[in-house]
């Protein structure tokens, strides 16, 4: 039986979470994807943070996620994502240790105006040996790369998934979580010899 279809028990509950450099839009895809009131925890962006963090290509921001954000939704009838997005900010980074536990995946959002902003959370994951994808999050004027380019630019290997999304769309972002759970599920599921 396939993992999406109906083994007649209880919904599967699995925990993924939404990471990335500041400002690439996670908070907006954990509201855009979310089916229940999605928790926030922002600040305001502070004159101080305008000198450390880049805040090219985002005019319109004025708040940054603090501790986490956190929504769910039914991929399946009988699966369950409860999603945790990250703080982007360096210095709310201790966090992320803390908001990996337990998760099978994670979705590496990328701004592809400010792409060096994403190497460290590539970095983490790696380092962490938990499943991630790529999602370029595709903000208007930012430039469009083929996605084998951003793929070489991260240095992030062939198996990992990279799809572009509108982190603001249910639809494309909800790709995004279903590409993480199935590369979650391939890496994480030992598959018999012989199988393939
Ligand atoms: N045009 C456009 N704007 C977007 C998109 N995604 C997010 N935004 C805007 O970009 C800004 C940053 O989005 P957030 O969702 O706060 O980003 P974040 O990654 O949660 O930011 P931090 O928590 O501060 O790291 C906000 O003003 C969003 O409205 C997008 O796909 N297109
Ligand atoms: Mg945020």
């Amino acid at each position: 039986m396939g993992y999406w279809e109906s083994s007649g028990s209880a919904p599967t509950s699995v925990k993924i979470v939404i990471a990335g450099g500041f400002g690439v839009g996670k908070t907006t895809l954990v509201g855009a994807v979310s089916d229940v009131i999605p928790l926030r925890t922002e600040a305001l962006v502070t004159s101080e943070s305008v000198d450390v963090d880049d805040m090219t290509g985002l005019p319109g921001k004025r708040t940054t996620t603090v501790a986490m954000d956190f929504g769910r939704i039914n991929v399946a009838h009988d699966l369950v994502l409860y999603l945790f997005g990250t703080p982007g900010q360096n210095r709310f980074w201790f966090m992320w240790d803390d908001l990996i536990r337990g998760a099978i995946g994670a979705v590496i959002l990328i701004d592809t105006r400010r792409l060096e902003d994403s190497f460290a959370a590539v970095d983490y994951f790696e380092a962490k040996h938990l499943p991630f994808v790529i999602a370029v999050n595709e903000f208007e004027g930012a430039p469009r790369y083929p996605l084998d380019d951003v793929r070489q630019a991260l240095a992030v290997a062939d198996d990992v998934p990279i799809i572009a999304i509108d982190a603001r769309s249910r639809e494309a972002s909800k790709q995004a979580l279903i590409a993480v759970t199935q590369h979650a599920l391939r890496i994480l599921t030992p598959v018999p010899r012989g199988a393939l």
